[in-house]
């Protein structure tokens, strides 16, 4: 096979995000990381549910499914087993997936699919003009909380690290390479992989901007990702200084793996010729 080049991953289309939106660099570490690991296009799958963020497998060169509202997950377990040989990426913003999604989530998570989670976290509704969303901070203004949210935002890292997921990640979509390296060792990893990243929404989220994170985020380094207890102390700093980087990683047997049905093989690839179904067709006569 010869080396996948950036180009390939290219659509003819560009875009629709607004000028300037952080989802334009998600992409690009998507791609990166694809090219980095030299992943066919055909060996690739992107799905996703519904808002600005999953607009994306429209504009990514790879198998992808823009599915419904909060349910790119259930789309992508079903990829996952069928073809088990497949990278199955989940792109999903914090509306789609830590809101409406947000069950589907939890349980793919403890049952560790081996799928990359891409969570465009801008902590607000974008596609539908600027709603408070999970994440939003208390206190947000927006057109559903004019007078400020009295809500606490969703951790969706604490809340991996208490579903199960095997590998918990935060990245920035203003430190691309950085970003571009998760998503690289979000899909070696064996597993569950939940990366949610700051995406700065541009046009409706005028506190979390790029100046924001800029001021803020710092990588962590002096920092060990077996320690659960550490990661989830980590997870809860916000203020000044906020954490990106890998914040757990652990071993577990994967969904598939422990299903003695795909353990050896993907569904896709197994035998079917001696398993005789016309009774069923019969009943569809
Ligand atoms: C069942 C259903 N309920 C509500 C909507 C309207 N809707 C579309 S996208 C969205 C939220 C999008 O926000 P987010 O997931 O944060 O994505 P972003 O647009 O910010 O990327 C909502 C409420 C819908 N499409 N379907
Ligand atoms: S509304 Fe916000 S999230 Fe949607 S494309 Fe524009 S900047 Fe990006």
């Amino acid at each position: 096979m010869t080396k996948q080049k950036l180009e390939c991953f290219h659509t003819k289309e560009n875009p629709t995000w607004c000028p300037g939106c952080g989802n334009h660099l998600i992409l690009s570490a998507l791609k990166k990381a694809l090219t980095k690991m030299d992943l066919d296009p055909t060996q690739v799958v992107v799905v996703s549910g519904i808002g600005c963020s999953s607009g994306l497998p429209h504009w990514i060169e790879t198998y992808g499914f823009h599915s419904i509202h909060g349910r790119a997950v259930p789309v992508a377990t079903g990829v996952k087993l069928v073809n088990h040989d497949l990278n199955v990426f989940v792109v999903s913003g914090d509306g789609d997936g830590y809101g409406i999604g947000l069950n589907h989530l939890i349980h793919a998570m403890r049952r560790n699919l081996d799928i990359t989670y891409l969570g465009h976290d801008n902590q607000i509704y974008g596609l539908t003009l600027g709603q408070t969303s999970p994440t939003s901070e208390r206190g947000a203004k927006t057109v559903s909380t004019p007078h400020g949210s009295i809500e606490t935002p969703i951790n969706p890292l604490a809340l991996g690290l208490a579903s199960g997921a095997t590998f918990i990640a935060r990245g920035y979509a203003g430190k691309t390479a950085h970003l571009a390296d998760l998503i690289v060792k979000g899909t070696e990893h064996k597993g569950f992989a939940l990366i949610d990243i700051f995406q700065p929404c541009v046009t409706l989220n005028k506190v979390n901007t790029f100046e924001f994170f800029n001021k803020r985020v710092y990588e962590l380094t002096e920092h060990n990702p077996a320690d659960f207890n550490n990661a989830f102390s980590k997870s809860f700093e916000w203020g000044e200084k906020i954490p990106i980087g890998l914040f757990y990683q652990t071993k577990r047997d994967t969904y598939s793996e422990d299903l003695p049905q795909l353990k050896e093989t993907p569904l896709v690839k197994q035998k079917i010729n001696n398993v005789d179904i016309s009774s069923v067709l019969e009943k569809y006569k």
